[in-house]
């Protein structure tokens, strides 16, 4: 992409809002940014933020979105979801999961998202049965990454067992298995299946303290030099069974036996004592919220008020991708805080900050570091030419500067301010559209006409 330029009128740089900012693009990175000039010939385009990380994705489950919210004989919830989930996902082959994977990461380009940490755990054959290359499946996310364009942080999840205490898997969970040996090996398989993308990180994923026990944690968690990304205590059964098990809650456990720090990442942290949250918040980790998952799912509400007040740092996914939208997870964190708390602006700052710019923010710059990708506040020379343009037409951005673009965007357009969007410098979304959607759409529908015959 050497020799693109792109011009925006106004962008969020690393050093604030600008007008008039142009974009020299090489090898995906932004080789240039100047301020305060005129177009001169480039590309012109409204205004300009970098793309948000997605930090927890489980790309699959994107084809069972609506396909769950149909009552059940008896008191419907997580886990009477995830047998659902279960059941779904024992269907997918190779070609659907590539099939699947790439609509999510089109759609996921297509709302503001440029980089996703896929928490992939479909590593085995339908009945269960390893491929003669552990890595087959997560060589068909690499490949729906490189078709879409999407930064991706791949995060193979080791898992072995069932509950608390290293209870044995259950069928239903075949397909996720290895020992602590056979994950080693699909790590390295992983990293030679993503190294054509380039700017690819391959992260660790013990997939939650009810599937693995303390010594397979220790070995997965030192297989790795990137992320460390872990399903924490979403559930209070969870947290009941853990507390039943070892005597202490999740989050507590992990924090008193691991060297919880940058590197980490903990999805799903819905269920906190103050005291958790307050060591949760100075341990460095990062907080994965999935908002909009949460809220389906049933979870509960994380208490980000406290945590953002001790300093804790966070980032967004859209984890089941029944939806797919950047500004709307941002949008439903603040929300579930207002209802909770019957507030209104809980997550700004301070007095005189925009609650969806702080927002943005902090999901821009704790993603990042979630993902093991470097983090700015805005765009900046060096860092790559990860970039959405937001409409400067659509009317929910009217009469609008600064960080109000970015509330107006979270709280009232929504994914449908984006307009364009670039990824390592690639003009992947045009007009608020993927260049490859409808060959990525046809593929898809054919893998569900399989799935659901
Ligand atoms: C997952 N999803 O791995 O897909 C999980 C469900 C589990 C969420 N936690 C399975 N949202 O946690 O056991
Ligand atoms: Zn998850």
């Amino acid at each position: 992409m050497a020799g693109t330029t792109l011009w925006f009128e106004h962008g969020l740089t690393a050093a604030g809002w600008a007008r008039g900012v142009r974009i020299s693009v090489a090898d995906g990175r932004i080789a240039r940014l100047e301020t305060g000039v005129e177009a001169d010939g480039a590309e012109r385009h409204g205004i300009a933020v970098p793309g948000l990380p997605n930090l927890h994705s489980h790309a699959f489950q994107r084809a069972m979105a609506g396909l769950t919210e149909v009552r059940g004989p008896a008191g419907d919830s997580f886990w009477t979801w995830r047998e659902l989930m279960y059941r779904f996902g024992e269907r997918l082959g190779p070609e659907e999961l590539e099939a699947v994977a790439a609509l999510a990461f089109a759609e996921m380009l297509e709302r503001g998202f440029t980089r996703v940490g896929e928490f992939h755990y479909l590593h085995h054959d339908e009945g269960g049965r390893p491929f003669a290359d552990p890595a087959e499946m997560s060589a068909r996310i690499a490949a729906a990454a490189q078709a879409t364009g999407i930064g991706l942080t791949l995060l193979p999840v080791f898992y072995a067992h069932s509950g608390f205490g290293g209870a044995a898997p259950t069928p239903a969970q075949a397909r996720f298995v290895h020992d602590p040996d056979g994950y080693g090996r699909l790590v390295e398989a992983a990293r030679l299946a993503v190294r054509p993308l380039g700017d690819a990180v391959v992260g660790v994923a013990p997939h939650s303290l009810r599937a693995v026990t303390e010594d397979e944690l220790r070995a997965v968690a030192d297989l790795g030099d990137g992320p460390v990304h872990i399903h924490i205590a979403e559930q209070v059964r969870e947290v009941d069974d853990c507390l039943a098990w070892s005597g202490a809650r999740p989050v507590e456990w992990l924090l008193d036996r691991f060297g919880v720090g940058e590197a980490w990442c903990l999805v799903h942290a819905t269920h906190m004592t103050a005291e958790e949250t307050r060591r949760l918040a100075r341990s460095g980790a990062v907080a994965g919220l999935c908002p909009v998952t949460e809220a389906n799912l049933g979870d509960g509400i994380f208490p980000a008020d406290a945590y953002l007040a001790d300093g804790g740092r966070f980032g967004v996914g859209s984890d089941s991708n029944v939806r797919i939208d950047a500004a709307e997870e941002l949008r439903m964190l603040e929300y579930s805080q207002r209802l909770g708390l019957k507030a209104r602006n809980v997550l700004a700052r301070g007095e005189g900050s925009s609650t969806g710019a702080d927002l943005f923010r902090g999901a821009l710059t704790g993603g990042a570091r979630a993902l093991g990708v470097p983090a700015a506040e805005g765009l900046a020379e060096g860092g790559p030419a990860d970039i959405v343009a937001l409409s400067a037409d659509h009317p929910d951005l009217a009469g609008r500067s600064g960080d109000q673009w970015l509330d107006s965007w979270v709280f009232a357009a929504g994914g449908a301010a984006v307009a364009d969007v670039w990824r390592a410098g690639e003009h992947v979304v045009q007009g608020g559209r993927h260049r490859a959607r409808d060959g990525i759409e046809a593929r898809y529908r054919q893998a569900l006409a399989r799935l659901t015959a």
